[in-house]
């Protein structure tokens, strides 16, 4: 039996949602992201949009507001460089240009030391998120493919500030068109978070040298478990089992193991706290690499999208290319856990 004193959230409730809606304010916004956009801007009150510059393909939501009781200060810190700052949250979002010529492991490494020296600088140490889409991501052969290059830059700069692989953060990187601009946004926390790894994966910082020069710099999801509703950020998940993409070239046996692989994970978090018996409320991002394949991947992650307690997660689709090209699918979550306990529950 656990004599637990009842907790005092030590940071304020973080809730995502999807909205359909054109409204340009919202009230508690820390930021919001704006699907098939490719222009980071300040809306009149403030809020930064982020970009996402994929096509929607499915249930037609216009942007993905991350809100905050906190008040919220945002601005611009550079030419390309947003942040949003709130008492417990950061986040900072840049954009790039890239071409052919681009040195792509230089340009990450670069961008993610400015962007971790804020971080540093404002006084939030617990990176908790990383967004990161890649035009052409698969574009190159061998280690020169851009998506290996963007991870060897990123790789070098966590290590850089001395990041270690237990304090990575959940991540997503996705491709994008040609012509779009490298888009990288992060959340940083002022007080620490629980790392959770996949029984059923690798864990992708452990990843063999086959995949390319450095392995992934992420965790497989983060339990913000000092909010009062514990959240999980489950990071882009795919058709992986130990470290290799299984069932390549099959959309619906891809989609049922990435639904397995997020079920895995949402179990190995719940026995990491005390605080959450199970995760309710859920907001869901879909990546297909082929148009065609949109309505059969809906259909095969049914029970990713069905809950047996008729919360049905909120989600939508997006046209995108997965950092592996054997992969048709990746499907990223933020979970809310159903109900605060009370203090002094006991856990196994
Ligand atoms: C995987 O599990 C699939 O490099 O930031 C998923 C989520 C993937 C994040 C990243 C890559 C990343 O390896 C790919």
């Amino acid at each position: 039996m656990s004599i637990a004193a009842k907790k005092i959230p030590s940071c304020s409730e973080l809730t995502v949602r999807l909205d359909k809606t054109d409204s340009s304010t919202e009230t508690n916004a820390l930021f919001r992201f704006c699907f098939g956009r490719d222009a980071s801007e300040q809306s009149a009150d403030g809020t930064v949009n982020i970009p996402i510059p994929l096509q929607v393909l499915g249930n037609g939501a216009k942007f993905e507001v991350w809100e905050t009781s906190e008040p919220v200060h945002s601005g611009k810190i550079a030419n390309n460089m947003f942040f949003a700052a709130s008492k417990s949250w950061l986040m900072i979002h840049t954009t790039a240009l890239i071409d052919d010529t681009s040195d792509l492991s230089s340009l990450t490494q670069d961008i993610y030391n400015n962007m971790l020296n804020e971080v540093v600088q404002r006084n939030y140490q617990d990176i908790v998120r990383t967004w990161n889409y890649i035009p052409e991501i698969n574009k190159g052969d061998g280690d020169s493919e851009r998506y290996r290059q963007f991870s060897l830059g990123r790789a070098i700069a966590f290590e850089s500030h001395n990041c270690n692989i237990e304090a990575l953060p959940a991540g997503t990187a996705i491709g994008s068109v040609a012509g779009t601009r490298l888009g990288i946004t992060i959340l940083a926390a002022k007080s620490d978070n629980i790392r959770v790894e996949n029984p059923r994966q690798m864990s992708a910082f452990q990843y063999p040298r086959q995949y390319g020069p450095r392995s992934p710099s992420f965790a497989r999801a983060v339990l913000l478990s000092q909010c009062e509703r514990p959240v999980l950020l489950v990071s882009g998940t795919a058709s992986i089992l130990g470290h290799e993409s299984v069932h390549t070239s099959k959309l619906i046996n891809q989609a049922e193991e990435t639904t397995l692989n997020i079920i895995s994970l949402r179990d190995a978090a719940l026995k990491q706290t005390v605080k959450a018996q199970s995760f309710s409320t859920g907001c869901l991002r879909i990546y297909v690499r082929d148009k065609a394949d949109f309505p059969l991947a809906v259909d095969s992650l049914k029970k990713l999208l069905h809950n047996s307690d008729h919360s049905a997660p909120d989600y939508i689709v997006l046209l995108g290319d997965i950092c592996r090209s054997d992969l048709l699918v990746e499907v990223e979550a933020v979970y809310q856990a159903s109900h605060a306990l009370a203090g002094n529950t006991a856990s196994a």
